[in-house]
């Protein structure tokens, strides 16, 4: 699978839901829900080994990992983690999150490529799931 270029959002369902069994309060939440609601996602991959920016008016992080590497990372809610990708099929990507420090739920995200092109990004925390779709710009 091919995630590489620039992904527009067409729908994204629990992503305030997900904040809050994060812990973030009302007041944050609402900034963080307006601007995540226009995000610009670019993806480029070599091979195992990809580099995702996904920007906002308010927040932008970059990520480069090799699928099957661990790597460091941000929970969407900003705590560093260590993440561990891995193939779930030949187009989904499962990356299990461990905190590096204090508790919470439990967090993770897939990303997959659909057949008709789409990009379904999901990110969970304890029984909450987001889920974010995408299409090429
Ligand atoms: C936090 C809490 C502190 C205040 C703000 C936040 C904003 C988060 C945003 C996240 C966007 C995520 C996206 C993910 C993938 O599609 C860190 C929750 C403002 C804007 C776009
Ligand atoms: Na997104």
């Amino acid at each position: 699978a091919d995630f590489s270029g620039s992904w527009r959002m067409k729908s994204s369902v629990n992503f305030e839901e997900l904040l809050k069994a994060l812990g973030v309060n009302v007041f944050l939440r609402k900034i963080a829900v307006t601007a995540a609601s226009r995000p610009a996602v670019e993806i480029s991959q070599d091979g195992e080994t990809l580099s995702i920016q996904t920007s906002t008016s308010v927040r932008t992080t970059h990520v480069s990992f090799t699928v099957g590497e661990s790597f460091s990372e941000t929970t969407v809610d900003g705590r560093p983690c260590t993440s561990y990708p891995h193939w779930e099929t030949g187009s989904k990507i499962t990356c299990e999150q461990s905190p590096q420090k204090g508790e919470g739920p439990k967090t993770s995200w897939t990303r997959e490529l659909t057949n008709d092109g789409k990009l379904i990004l999901t990110m969970s925390a304890g029984d909450v799931i987001c889920t974010r779709v995408y299409e090429r710009a």
